[in-house]
């Protein structure tokens, strides 16, 4: 819930990864590309006096400012445009993945069929699934958001379903938006964690590769749900921009939701060091593998000193160990005496070592 304390120390990352959009001049901006259609925009806003952020599409109708679309937008919601310092210490960010409760790290989220439009039907709530996994299956974060199932609430927070309160569920649904250029709107809250997504039933839904597409809003609307906000590169995901169907994550969505919610790293330990000789060679293998789940760990880079009679003998060496966590350090024409080794780290992707290993002697 501290999320004054707990996001200022990684302004300076987000700006990089994610939130760049916000130091611009607007807080829509984008060329469209979508031909024959209006240019669709993105736009954050706060409510002055309550704990709420929402996020919302807008359409420009031609020959409209893109910026008063976007304020009049937000006027509709309740809201002013929210600068980029407000954006980096006020977002939402889920704090059951940074307690010490492992079992907790997910949120749920719900989905409302009333009203769908009959040009989705079913394939709404594939699509919102779809996007559900997408943000899940980042292998570099622990973020995980779960289908929770069908609800037949409203979006407590989407200002239509009126008094906008808290009520501990994240729903979706669909509503006939009072603005009507407004495409989706997604509300957060600023301290409590809860999100709630509506799409505008009033505009051309698609999930057969026509725009607009719903799984390309959907995956834009759950990256604010997990408290991204909008990216300046034309690419992403985060864009604040319509731009066509784009049902994949790129990298600086990837980054992102990295950032926010780095995978844990995995306790790593030597639990083996062994010895042979052949002809005049001596081989020491040395074994990485996983504290808590006894798994080898493959592609470690594993550094060590051989000593001899209790003194360094030649100089470190560094080695990755294989798909079976072993690697294989070789000494050639090696003197016969006391040889011990010394692991002087263990570095690799998401793993972390506990400094640990064997001590004991081979003798040549
Ligand atoms: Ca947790
Ligand atoms: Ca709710
Ligand atoms: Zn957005």
């Amino acid at each position: 819930m501290d999320k004054r304390v707990v996001l200022s120390g990684i302004i300076t990352s987000l700006l990089i990864v994610s939130l760049v959009a916000y130091s611009l001049p607007a807080f829509a901006q984008g060329s469209n590309t979508v031909s024959g259609k209006p240019e669709v925009i993105s736009a954050s806003g706060i409510v002055p006096g309550k704990d709420l952020i929402v996020h919302i599409w807008a359409v420009v109708p031609p020959g409209k400012d893109k910026n008063e679309v976007a304020v009049a937008a937000l006027a509709h919601q309740g809201a002013r445009p929210l600068t980029g310092n407000e954006y980096t210490t006020i977002a939402l960010r889920w704090d059951q993945f940074s307690d010490s409760n492992n079992s907790n790290d997910s949120v749920t989220q719900y989905y409302n069929s009333a009203n769908v439009p009959t040009t989705v039907g079913v394939n709404g709530l594939t699509a919102l699934q779809h996007t559900q996994k997408s943000w899940t299956d980042v292998t570099t974060s622990k973020y995980t958001i779960n289908d929770g199932g069908s609800t037949s609430r409203c979006p407590s927070l989407v200002k239509e379903c009126g008094g906008q309160t808290f009520d501990g569920f994240n729903d979706v649904g669909w509503l006939s938006l009072s603005s009507s250029t407004t495409l989706g709107v997604t509300w957060t809250g600023t301290n409590i964690d809860e999100a709630d997504m509506a799409l505008n039933t009033n505009f051309n839904w698609s999930t057969t590769g026509g725009n607009y597409d719903v799984e390309t809003v959907f995956l834009h609307e759950n990256g604010h749900v997990a408290g991204l906000g909008h990216s300046a590169d034309i690419n992403a995901i985060m864009y604040p921009s319509y731009q066509k169907i784009n049902r994949v994550l790129q990298t600086d969505d990837i980054n992102g939701i990295t950032f926010l919610y780095p995978t844990s790293a995995t306790s790593v330990t030597v639990d083996q060091i062994n010895y042979s000789v052949k002809q005049k060679s001596l081989n020491t293998t040395v074994h990485v593998k996983a504290v808590a789940s006894g798994n080898s760990i493959s592609g470690a880079s594993v550094t060590i000193q051989l000593n001899k009679g209790g003194v360094p003998y030649g100089g470190p060496t560094t080695g990755i160990t294989d798909t079976n966590g072993n690697v294989k350090f070789v000494l050639r024409n090696a003197p016969s005496g006391t040889y011990t080794t010394a692991v002087k780290t263990i570095s690799g992707s998401n793993i972390l070592w506990d400094g640990n290993y064997p001590t004991t002697p081979f003798i040549k």
